[in-house]
């Protein structure tokens, strides 16, 4: 039985909606205990004995297995993953390429350093970082483990070249847990409380929100205005860098409007400022382009790369001119485990399984039936907005009618969505934004059991 919508709804047409969890038919995801499961509650209790709690739990879920766009809990609790690890299992979760890559592998050579012996497997991820990454120039790439240290290294090379330390971040920006990529995250809360002092010759200014700035769609004003607050805060001749996520992920998958990271890349070039895109989040197809400046025409000097890349293992990038990369003393970049021949490994597989999947292609597909999914939530008077591109899809919830952000709600959805058999994450500065971060080989199936179940558990929740 389906049973239409009785929320207040700002559209004029009347879209028939599945209210109730319950009227969702449980195909792809199949929940056989109470959330969380006895064997989930048997291992919650080691875990809050001997696990800090500094890490953080959004789900009362143990993982057992994964596959394609599932996960199965130890207690046989099957969900649909709308989080992909955060958008790191964008080939699926659990590919059988990538595992059989790793295990290959993994009998063969473990590890080297490659600074010390390097091997193949280290370049070959470079040459297809330099051939997938956008700009027809010479590139070159240093990998790492994570996000957080691509970032930095960005952020060092940036300085080495240009030979000045100033740093541009934006509002809304994250960046990563390191103290120096702490510095150049925006959310106080859980990111930086407590966790200063923190690095210096950063400064912030406001990116485009076109739901909640002054300028809307006008981009090209959003930047003139960010860049005045540039000049004002640091002098141009002191800026190494600006740095900014095409699409900002944990601060509320906010697409920028259409001139504004032109705007920005333009006034950095004019002034010999090195721009970096952090596409960390939003790389590797994830938003129906190889890489999400695409949709901006935009051309970075350096982009930092992670996540997707390694199709489930650790690795990360730098990739950039050779002219910058180039210009780093030998020994300055690196580290013990940077470039591990598994990641490599397991990222060439990855990489091959986006290019014959045409996962750009699909995630694109999945932001068109995401939309037609999502729109009896976007026409209700608690969303202000369902926004994104490709596969990287943001809800943001609001108190009814108006503009003021409604965390309490996402903060119910959340808790909801296991027992209704989904994995979700939120974001936002605010905490007010659900993100949708399917894996991209997720059939449209599950696409749809899963968005009609996500729908019925934000109505439930709003009607209380
Ligand atoms: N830059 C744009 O999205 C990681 C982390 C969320 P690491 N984002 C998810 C959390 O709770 O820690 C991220 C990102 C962008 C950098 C990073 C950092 O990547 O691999 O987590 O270090």
């Amino acid at each position: 039985m389906t049973t239409t919508g009785t929320l207040p709804t700002t559209a004029t047409t009347s879209i028939p909606v599945i209210t109730r969890i319950e009227d969702v038919p449980q195909i792809a995801r199949k929940i056989v205990t109470a959330i969380p499961g006895p064997l989930t509650l048997a291992l919650q209790k080691d875990y809050d004995r001997y696990v800090s709690p500094g890490v953080g739990q959004h789900e009362p879920i143990f993982a057992d297995s994964a596959s394609g766009a599932t996960i199965t809990d130890v207690d046989g609790n099957r969900y649909i993953d709308l989080a992909a690890g955060i958008a790191v299992a964008s080939v699926g979760n659990t590919a059988p390429e990538v595992s059989t890559a790793v295990q290959k592998q993994a009998a063969k050579l473990l590890h080297t350093c490659f600074a010390t012996t390097p091997y193949a497997g280290y370049v070959e991820v470079c040459k297809k970082l330099a051939e997938h990454t956008p700009g027809d120039f010479p590139k070159k790439s240093l990998l790492l483990n994570s996000g957080a240290e691509a970032v930095e290294n960005a952020v060092k090379i940036a300085r080495k070249y240009s030979g000045k330390s100033a740093v541009i971040v934006m509002e809304n920006a994250f960046h990563g847990r390191t103290n120096l990529t702490m510095s150049m995250t925006t959310k106080a809360n859980p990111y930086k409380a407590g966790f200063g002092g923190f690095a210096p010759d950063i400064y912030r200014v406001p990116f485009s929100y076109p739901l909640r700035d002054q300028f809307g769609a006008d981009g090209a004003a959003a930047a003139r205005k960010a860049v005045e607050e540039i000049a004002l805060k640091v002098d141009p001749s002191d800026i190494a860098a600006i740095i900014a996520e095409p699409v900002q992920g944990e601060g509320g998958f906010i697409v920028p409007a259409p001139g504004f990271l032109e705007g920005l890349l333009d006034w950095a070039h004019k002034n010999g400022i090195i721009y970096i895109s952090d596409e960390i989040q939003s790389g590797f197809c994830r938003t129906g382009e190889w890489f999400a400046g695409t949709h901006f025409g935009i051309v970075p000097d350096l982009i930092t790369t992670a996540k997707a890349l390694g199709g489930g293992m650790p690795i990360s990038a730098v990739t950039g001119r050779a002219e910058i990369m180039d210009s780093v003393q030998a020994g300055g970049l690196g580290g013990t485990y940077s470039g591990n021949p598994v990641s490599c490994a397991a990222a060439l597989a990855s990489i091959d399984i986006m290019e014959r999947k045409n996962l750009p292609a699909r995630a694109a597909h999945i932001g068109e039936l995401a939309t037609e999914l999502l729109a009896p939530l976007a026409a209700s008077s608690v969303v202000a907005e369902v926004r994104g591109l490709g596969a990287m899809i943001g809800v943001e919830f609001v108190r009814p009618g108006t503009l003021e952000p409604n965390g309490d709600l996402v903060k119910r959805i959340m808790a909801r969505a296991p027992q209704a058999g989904l994995i979700i994450l939120s974001c936002g500065i605010y905490g007010n934004v659900i993100r949708l971060l399917p894996p991209l080989t997720i059939s449209d199936a599950e696409l749809t059991e899963a968005l009609t179940t996500l729908c019925a558990v934000a109505f439930e929740e709003a009607a209380e």
